[in-house]
């Protein structure tokens, strides 16, 4: 049967644009005759998807024969970007697509600007879940990754005339989206509510429980082919869609004694119809509780039926899947599959329990208090009753080991029980996680030490061996090759091959050029095309004028949060404009240029984050427009950021700012981009900027401020003195500014200045010197340019060990312990 199809596949560009006029024609429908650029990518990424959809096939067909064992990512966020661009470079085809849309009249650039952002996610835990798909797939993994289409995506951000964030809904599926398939064959029923049967088991006499839910709804399966660079391997990325059930459903399910549910309506709210905005944020309502089960309950049905379908049975579950929960988000993950194990399968508890642990391994990626889940004991009981129970059970069995006869172990039950009791009566996330999981991970150095010494730290003690540390890295598909082909171009050039790209420790081999001028001036020319890049995007979108050539870009984008600092920044981009004022009008002409960016957006209810925004906004009006200070110094607030947004602005950044508190920030993903395209890194002593300072040199990397070991020294001296009088000049200076009215009315930023005066929880006031002193150090060397584009030079040949690759491998050998498995090439 293969022979049937595969001729239609000839990558010939001839046979594409034939390709491409059939999906026209029959699939659109549009005609060959009247061409348009949506049209034509909506085609163009239709004979992409067929490609994959055969090389899919072939992969599924081969993990099945060589009985592999497969890790599934369940994420309930997943940043992907656009696909169509990703997927002709990892498919090798891009000169043949080149050449068959330029007969038909297009750049291939045009038609990949057609496409939206698939934004289901908020920020780092979502793009990192979609790097390590690109990895899987191009290293040959047998994987899949699990999570949810939601109808609406992450908002879309404006900023209205006041300076304020303006939130727009992301109706992204009112186009068809090419590279999403629905599997109409995979459809899974899901219950809520309902009450626990309990009956004896006549062969054991033992008891025995069954859950009744009272509701179900349906769970849709989306696929989106995830192809891997230079290799035939294309895995899964699995989404999971709401949608009411039907009387057909009834039937083909047989819910057996269901009884009158069709009148009530949970099926009136959908569950997958959007994105929680929270980054780094617990919220707590019930809908984003149901999100997580409905996540967790369809992607175990579906493992356990594959598993099913090879004839194997549930013992072996262990050695078929590895399951990762990305965060908490999935944890429910354990009591689902117990319950399973126990109600269904009909195993003994320990059975059940062993498989389970052997099964899941958690992923922790923060130590915000406000981001660690809880939720309550009455919510889970009356929504899942039976895994409450389970949670119960689990939490009683596990505490068994910790007698409650003196104070001290008294004492210690308490801490380690999966059920808090303050005002509410919480179950804690991450305590479950970590006790039904066999491997838990943070993600850096830094971060890992916090949650064994301070976090989980009773855990620790218990379990030593279950900690361990995989430090974040990022794709260098995406994030280097496809996003700065120039530099991409030059490096391939150099090191006399492309090996680099599937394998980044191959970098270090650029140290040897670091000193070499001839070297240098390439290295500079490219950073300048893409920042020539950025300055038009910035005239065009808003029609500002901002200079490239020897002025520095200096950027900022990240969610805004209180702990990741944006207010420092805002404030040192005052203090800067207040000190250029005050200059000889003919010295400060003579200055080195600088452009200060920022993006990022703020969760809607997120109000602290919101005014920072604002301030951003109504600082850069005032600098941008004062006549004296020209094109020495502009702020620029970029609306909207995104994936597709950070694949510009990245290859033309010159330094960029990671300046969390330190101890606030796990790892950090877009430090780690930035070293790969040659930006430096202005940055605390935090996440993987540690890491990064240790790869690449620290002389590398202009980083300041103390060791998170003094952060709560200085907190406690804030709260003992006041942070206003322990807090640097300059900053007092600027926010006098902003207290006398020179960015508006100071009423918008009442919170803001107060609690940087009374308590300042993430420090600024203590970091502000150094900072501006860093700050000054990057100014400085900029104007030495020998010195400057060997330490760019330097921090990317560092990087090799950035590689989200790497990181993938770690998690393949000490956690999942899958293998690869490349398919056959076909000559
Ligand atoms: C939880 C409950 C209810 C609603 C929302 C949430 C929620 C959603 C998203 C909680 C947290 C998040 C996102 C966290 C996140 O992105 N963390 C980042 O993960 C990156 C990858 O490991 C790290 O590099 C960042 O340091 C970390 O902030």
């Amino acid at each position: 049967i293969k022979d049937l199809v595969s001729p239609y596949l000839s990558s010939d560009y001839k046979h594409l644009q034939k390709n491409i006029a059939y999906h026209l024609e029959y699939t659109l429908p549009q005609t060959t005759r009247n061409l348009n650029l949506f049209g034509t990518y909506l085609a163009t990424s239709y004979t992409v998807r067929d490609r994959l959809l055969q090389l899919s096939h072939d992969t599924q067909k081969y993990y099945t024969e060589k009985k592999v064992k497969t890790a599934c990512y369940i994420s309930i966020e997943y940043l992907m970007g656009r696909f169509l661009q990703n997927a002709v470079l990892n498919l090798n085809l891009e000169e043949e697509y080149g050449e068959a849309l330029a007969g038909l009249g297009y750049g291939l650039e045009d038609i990949y600007d057609q496409e939206q952002d698939p934004a289901l996610g908020n920020g780092g835990l979502g793009r990192l879940a979609a790097c390590f798909l690109d990895t899987l797939a191009t290293h040959n993994y047998p994987a899949w990754g699990y999570g949810l289409r939601y109808n609406y995506g992450l908002f879309k951000q404006s900023v209205d005339v006041e300076g304020d964030q303006v939130e727009k809904t992301d109706v992204w599926l009112q186009f068809p989206y090419p590279f999403m398939i629905e599997n109409h064959f995979i459809r899974i029923p899901i219950g809520f509510y309902g009450s626990i049967e309990t009956y004896v088991d006549q062969k054991t006499k033992g008891t025995r429980f069954k859950w009744h839910p009272s509701e179900y709804v349906i769970a849709q399966a989306n696929d989106i082919l995830i192809p891997g660079y230079g290799t035939d391997n294309t895995n899964t990325l699995r989404l999971w869609s709401c949608r009411p059930i039907q009387e057909l459903d009834f039937k083909k399910f047989s819910l057996g004694d269901f009884k009158g549910a069709s009148e009530k309506r949970l099926n009136a709210e959908n569950i997958t119809n959007v994105l929680y905005p929270n980054d780094n944020e617990m919220a707590g309502k019930e809908l984003r509780f149901k999100q997580q089960y409905f996540l967790v309950a369809a992607t175990l049905q579906d493992i356990i039926r594959r598993l099913k379908e090879q004839k194997r049975t549930i013992y072996e579950l262990p050695d078929f899947a590895a399951v990762q929960l990305n965060d908490t988000h999935p944890t429910l993950a354990i009591p689902e599959l117990l319950r399973v194990l126990l109600d269904e399968e009909m195993l003994t508890w320990d059975e059940a329990w062993d498989i389970t642990q052997r099964t899941f391994s958690y992923t922790n990626h923060t130590i915000l208090p406000e981001a660690l889940e809880r939720w309550p004991v009455k919510l889970i009981s009356h929504l899942l009753p039976r895994h409450m129970q389970l949670i119960e059970a689990i939490n009683w069995k596990f505490l068994e080991n910790f007698s409650e006869n003196n104070k001290e172990s008294g004492k210690l039950r308490k801490k380690l029980s999966l059920i808090e009791n303050s005002r509410d009566t919480l179950v804690r996330m991450a305590w479950l996680a970590i006790v039904g999981s066999h491997k838990v991970n943070g993600v850096s150095d830094i971060h890992t030490n916090i949650l064994k010494d301070k976090v989980f730290k009773d855990f620790h003690k218990i379990y030593p061996k279950k900690f361990i540390n995989v430090t974040n890295g990022v794709t260098p598909r995406r994030w280097l090759h496809a996003c700065n082909p120039k530099l991409s171009e030059l490096i391939t050039a150099t090191l006399n091959s492309n090996e680099w790209i599937y394998d980044l420790t191959h970098l270090s081999k650029l140290r040897e050029h670091a000193d070499n001028e001839e070297f240098q001036l390439k290295w500079a020319a490219i950073k300048l095309f893409n920042k020539k890049k950025l300055q038009k995007y910035v005239k065009r979108e808003l029609k500002i004028d901002i200079g490239y050539k020897d002025v520095v870009y200096d950027i900022q984008i990240k969610r805004i949060h209180e702990y990741k600092r944006q207010l420092m920044n805002i404030i040192g981009s005052i203090s800067y404009y207040s000190d250029l004022l005050k200059m000889d009008p003919k010295k400060r002409k003579e200055m080195p240029k600088r452009v200060s960016f920022i993006a990022g957006k703020a969760a809607p209810g997120y109000f602290v984050a919101k005014k920072i925004i604002k301030l951003i906004n109504c600082v850069s009006k005032v600098i941008n427009t004062d006549p004296e200070i020209g094109d020495v110094f502009k702020v620029i607030y970029l609306p909207n950021y995104s994936v597709t947004l950070a694949e510009l602005l990245i290859p033309a950044t010159d330094v960029s700012e990671h300046i969390s508190t330190p101890g606030t920030e796990a790892s950090g993903t877009s430090n780690m981009k930035f070293v790969l395209n040659g930006g430096l890194i202005l940055g605390t002593l935090d996440g993987a900027n540690l890491e990064i300072m240790k790869n690449s040199g620290e002389e590398n990397v202009f980083a300041f401020g103390i060791t998170k070991e003094k952060v709560d020294q200085v907190k406690q001296n804030n709260i003992e003195k006041g942070a206003y009088n322990l807090m640097d000049e300059k900053m007092k200076n600027a926010i006098n500014l902003i207290e006398n009215g020179t960015f508006g009315n100071i009423e918008n930023y009442q919170g803001l200045i107060e609690e940087l005066k009374g308590v300042d929880r993430y420090i600024l006031g203590h970091d502000f010197a150094p900072y501006m002193e860093a700050m000054d150090r990057v100014m400085q060397t900029y104007q030495k340019p020998q010195k400057w584009w060997k330490m760019s030079i330097l921090g990317c040949a560092g990087s090799g060990w950035l590689s989200s690759d790497r990181t993938i491998k770690e998690y393949a050998e000490n956690i999942w312990e899958i293998k690869p498995c490349p398919l056959p090439k076909i000559e």
